[in-house]
């Protein structure tokens, strides 16, 4: 096994021939992959057609991570495909990130031979129970045990990470069913995403109630943009004159420049002050993970497509369950033209948010010279680090599917895989990473993967030679630091020997500067911006900030 020759004469598939041409079916056009011998069959087939591109990286953590960034920025199915064991392991953080941002995301994993899964011999990447683990980090995991049940298998794993809520789905093909050779199949099945129609009674009980609202409120959360449902949502926002909350996740769903849009540090003002609220495919939570706690008569009206979000909480007035895109433009349907919705001194509100957020500094700064150098598609990769703290409460966002954070996750070292990996959708325009030299040294190595396919990203790496977030914690709490001073190498020569272009920024003025040298070239740029210990963000992100 393994080592036999594929003819090409021969009138029969392998199992990984099947699994190409079903992923293709699928509508799949790139796989973010790192071989092994139990993926030979599938690389061989990957070889020998031209419809998937394969992008090959340096770590598994890269493929699933590349995946989930091509698929947010695409709105399209992704997928990856990983060895079994270390390989699923390693994709195993980039697969959590997808389950919280809502990402359509399919790993295909290796896995030993099918005879001997759960025997414990201790094969080559052997793992107890590799399917249960799968099952924990995806909302759709299954085997296939024979090369003809491939097909099916991976129709429904798209269907299941393209349905209602999105997310990511495994699909199990242990070495030999890669290998085996079948009958060819034509007619191959596809997976086609389904969204259930929301419930034609619940929404005309929450517009009889935003009908007689004062002072309706929309909060708008990552639902409504992995539905596509930005359209839908001006429409709602302008038939109401509401105003929209965005928050950390669901920025870009109604653009920073539309008078309507408000960041989340107005969400405690907005919150308290409405009389009704359309929570729109939101947790409608709060940093710390907590609900937001609504007032005596106060109105909440939620447009939710997973039943079990529903059930978490919070309680609604009106619960709408289903596609967030077809609510939202229902309930427009049903709201005759009114006139403003009497809210007042909203433009106050603008100022004191941009005042707060003015406070925080040299974050504010920072993050404003990004935003004026780039262009509106640009789309901006918010890492874990102390700009891009801020940036998910203040950086003003245009246009949809430009803005990916790493969700409830949180996950460092995301920033520059999943911004390659957005880069591979993103053609013709750029993609701007944020993030600190204890996350980019998670995944370093995948500069290399940004020269070899030829991805212009531009890395901004803000170094503070340290873990600064948690050794700013250290202090405040117990006033001394352990484990996050960081002994960094030269990251300007680091990157250049990588092949990738590096320039440096010492402060806000020569970041914008260094961005627009960087989109002159079309290729991968790293800015590296030293930077000395900052303004703590936290007070300002936790009173306010829903996610
Ligand atoms: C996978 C993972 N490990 C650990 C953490 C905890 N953590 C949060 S922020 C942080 C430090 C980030 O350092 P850096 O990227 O340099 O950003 P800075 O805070 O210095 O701006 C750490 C270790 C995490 N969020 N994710
Ligand atoms: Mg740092």
């Amino acid at each position: 096994m393994g080592r036999r020759m594929i003819d090409p004469k021969s009138p029969s598939v392998t199992g990984g021939d099947l699994l190409v041409a079903a992923l293709a079916a699928q509508g799949v056009r790139t796989v973010f992959g790192l071989p092994g011998v139990q993926l030979d069959a599938a690389f061989d087939a990957l070889a020998r057609q031209e419809t998937i591109r394969v992008y090959h990286t340096r770590h598994e953590q890269a493929t699933s991570y590349m995946a989930d960034g091509y698929a947010r920025v695409a709105g399209a199915l992704a997928a990856c495909l990983v060895v079994p064991g270390p390989g699923v392991l390693n994709a195993s953080s980039g697969l959590a990130m997808a389950y919280a941002c809502n990402s359509p995301l399919l790993c295909v994993a290796g896995q030993v031979i099918s005879t001997e899964i759960g025997s414990g011999l201790g094969l080559l990447h052997e793992l107890p129970d590799q399917l249960s683990l799968l099952r924990g980090l995806t909302r759709w995991a299954d085997r296939a045990w024979r090369p003809q049940e491939i097909p099916a298998l991976i129709a429904e794993a798209a269907r299941r990470a393209r349905s209602d809520r999105p997310g990511p789905t495994a699909v199990e093909v242990p070495w030999d069913v890669l290998e085996a050779t079948c009958e060819p199949m034509a007619n191959l099945p596809v997976g086609i995403a389904e969204s259930r129609p929301p419930d034609g009674d619940a929404l005309e009980r929450a517009a009889a109630r935003l009908h007689r609202a004062q002072r309706p409120l929309i909060v708008a959360g990552g639902g409504v943009l992995a539905a596509g449902a930005w359209d839908e949502l001006r429409q709602l926002a302008e038939r109401l004159h509401a105003p929209v909350l965005l928050t950390g996740n669901g920025k870009g769903a109604l653009s920073a420049r539309h008078p309507l849009a408000f960041e989340p540090p107005a969400a405690p003002n907005l919150i308290r002050a409405a009389d009704v609220i359309v929570a729109a495919g939101t947790r409608f939570a709060t940093h710390e993970g907590t609900r937001w706690r609504l007032q005596e008569g106060q109105q909440l009206i939620r447009i939710e497509v997973d039943p079990q979000e529903m059930a978490r909480g919070p309680r609604a007035e009106v619960a709408v369950e289903g596609d967030v895109r077809r609510a939202l433009e229902l309930l427009t349907d049903l709201l005759p033209g009114r006139g403003a919705a009497s809210w007042r001194s909203l433009d106050r509100l603008r100022e004191r948010v941009q005042e707060a957020l003015e406070q925080v500094q040299p974050q504010a700064a920072f993050a404003r010279a990004i935003r004026t150098a780039v262009p509106d598609e640009t789309v901006v990769v918010d890492g874990m680090t102390q700009v891009g703290y801020w940036a998910r409460i203040g950086f003003p966002v245009y246009e949809p599917r430009t803005f990916l954070t790493s969700g409830y996750q949180g996950t460092l070292g995301f920033e520059l895989p999943t911004g390659l990996g957005a880069q591979v959708a993103a053609t013709g325009r750029r993609v701007v990473i944020v993030v600190g030299d204890g996350g980019l040294l998670f995944n370093v190595q995948e500069l290399a993967t940004a020269v070899q396919h030829r991805l212009p990203v531009i890395v901004v790496v803000f170094n503070d030679g340290a873990y600064g977030n948690v050794r700013r914690i250290q202090r405040q709490r117990f006033g001394r630091v352990i484990a996050s001073e960081l002994h960094n190498p030269d990251l300007r020569r680091l990157a250049e020997s990588f092949g990738v272009r590096a320039l440096g920024a010492t402060d806000p003025d020569r970041l914008a500067e260094a961005l627009r040298r960087a989109q002159e070239v079309e290729e991968p740029v790293l800015i590296e911006v030293p930077v000395g210990e900052m303004a703590d963000p936290w007070p300002l992100i936790l009173r306010t900030h829903p996610i």
